[in-house]
């Protein structure tokens, strides 16, 4: 850059041309940007390509291909900002992510060298559906862009972003939600990162906590260490035939936000909670992306409560001992404390002092299981971010503010800014946000 001069301020010659609030205070209105169409609006043949490159659909079924999108990903996709870590995801990860009930397969979308058929990029979507504030919509969940580290500052993201567009709008699709690092126009919501350490000599070994003068890792390890046991009665796995019961609080919890996931039908929490937990195979279990737990309540046996959390390990670059991070992301949770007792209306959610303080301390008691089960299971970290009513525990449970930022954004959709957390964090409040992205 240039000395001296103003900060220099991004163009967005891509961005400018698409259906998203061009900048903030453009989106106090509530509903489409673009004008009505129908897929018979929509270009019938793919995007063109530069030259020397191809679309191919990835089957991600086939062993073979989920292993070029892992390889391609595992090489090229998120860093972080000292090019420190790489998101690692695996493959059992990838298959799990894509291809939730209802998914198109045509929208996980290759692009391969023609000579080759080495395949340098990706992304996809996956349909999800979205409340915002008071609108349902079916949205694409879009996730796992990247282009091959030769091959950027080319302008093959537009082209990629463009053909996925094409492919939701042909299923009569018209929204899209995503998530990024980096702030492009025009977000609704941005989170923070916050991360729990559960191995305090590695973190501090590979450069991902400091260590503070005075501090001593032995003094660490007993401050971080969750203990042997859970304490909440009836705390214990999801099993498969939880899923009605922890389908029915999910809803009813994520209610309670200005923006969430729908889990309108039972097989959606099927996939998102019971088969990402993988399969047994001789007493052990393989595969596994998500750990999931509920509370039976050991009176009524009734699920009080869900928490639940996903494997995303990162590679550690340049490091001579350790190459990966096994990092734990706190993904959905719910708890009936937030309901009027005898409440049966959908809404009967009370939002008094009293209740939040309720919802406080149970939140408490089922994340201090949580980081119980994480440690078991060897992970390093536990990250999360500030959405969902995850500023009641996080400074609780001892997670520090991390550096990363979440940006959330729509496509085709204008809405006013929702709570990301940032404001409350302190005040132990609430967020808008409750749709947790991978
Ligand atoms: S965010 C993770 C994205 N992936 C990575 O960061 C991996 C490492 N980086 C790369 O692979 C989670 C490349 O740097 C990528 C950009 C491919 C990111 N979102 O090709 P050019 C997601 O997957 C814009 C959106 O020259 P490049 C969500 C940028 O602002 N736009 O850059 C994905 C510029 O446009 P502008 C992004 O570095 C959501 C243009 O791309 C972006 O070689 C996608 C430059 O292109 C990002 N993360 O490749 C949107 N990063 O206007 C979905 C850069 O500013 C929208 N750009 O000039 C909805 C579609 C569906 C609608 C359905 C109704």
């Amino acid at each position: 850059g240039h000395l001296g001069g103003p900060p220099a301020v991004a163009e967005h010659k891509f961005w400018k041309t698409q259906p998203v609030p061009q900048k903030e205070g453009d989106q106090e209105t509530e509903g489409p940007i673009d004008e009505h169409k129908t897929p018979a609006d929509v270009q019938q043949h793919p995007i063109a390509l530069p030259a020397g490159f191809e679309w191919s659909v990835v089957d991600v079924k086939k062993d073979d291909e989920i292993d070029e999108v892992h390889n391609l990903l595992t090489e090229n996709y998120v860093e972080d900002d000292d090019a420190m870590f790489r998101f690692r995801y695996s493959r059992e990860f990838l298959l799990w992510a894509l291809t939730p009930p209802g998914y198109y397969k045509e929208w996980h979308i290759g692009v391969r060298v023609q000579k080759t058929g080495k395949l340098v990029g990706f992304i996809s979507g996956i349909p999800v559906e979205l409340r915002v504030r008071n609108n349902t919509f079916m949205n694409a969940e879009i996730n796992f862009l990247c282009v091959h580290k030769k091959l950027r500052s080319k302008r093959l993201a537009p082209v990629l972003i463009k053909e996925v567009t094409r492919r939701v709008n042909l299923e009569n699709i018209w929204q899209a939600i995503y998530t990024a690092g980096v702030r492009i126009p025009t977000p609704f919501s941005t989170c923070r990162y916050y991360h729990r350490s559960l191995n305090p000599a590695k973190l501090v070994d590979i450069g991902f906590s400091p260590l503070r003068k005075g501090e001593t890792i032995a003094r660490l390890v007993r401050k971080y260490n969750p203990g042997e046991q859970t304490r909440t009665p009836g705390f214990r796995e999801m099993v498969p035939v939880d899923v009605p019961q922890v389908a029915a609080l999910l809803r009813r919890y994520l209610g309670r936000f200005d923006c969430a996931q729908m889990f309108n039908t039972d097989e959606d929490v099927e996939h998102w909670f019971i088969s990402g937990m993988g399969t047994e195979v001789n007493g052990k279990r393989d595969n596994q992306v998500v750990w999931a737990y509920v509370v039976e309540d050991p009176t009524t046996n009734l699920i009080t409560d869900v928490v639940s959390f996903y494997t995303l390990p990162s590679t550690i670059m340049q490091h001579p001992k350790h190459d990966c991070l096994n990092a734990a992301y706190m993904f959905y949770y719910a708890s009936d404390v937030v309901f009027a007792p005898g409440a049966s209306s959908d809404d009967a959610f009370t939002h008094d002092l009293k209740t939040q303080n309720l919802l406080d301390r149970r939140l408490n008691a089922l994340v201090t299981d949580l980081l119980v089960m994480a440690k078991k299971h060897e992970f390093d970290v536990v990250n999360a971010l500030t959405l969902l009513d995850n500023n009641m525990f996080l400074d609780e449970q001892m997670f520090g503010r991390g550096d990363g930022a979440l940006v959330h954004y729509l496509y085709n959709w204008s809405t006013a800014p929702i709570d990301g957390g940032l404001s409350t964090t302190s005040q132990r409040k609430s967020s808008g946000v409750g749709v947790v992205m991978l």
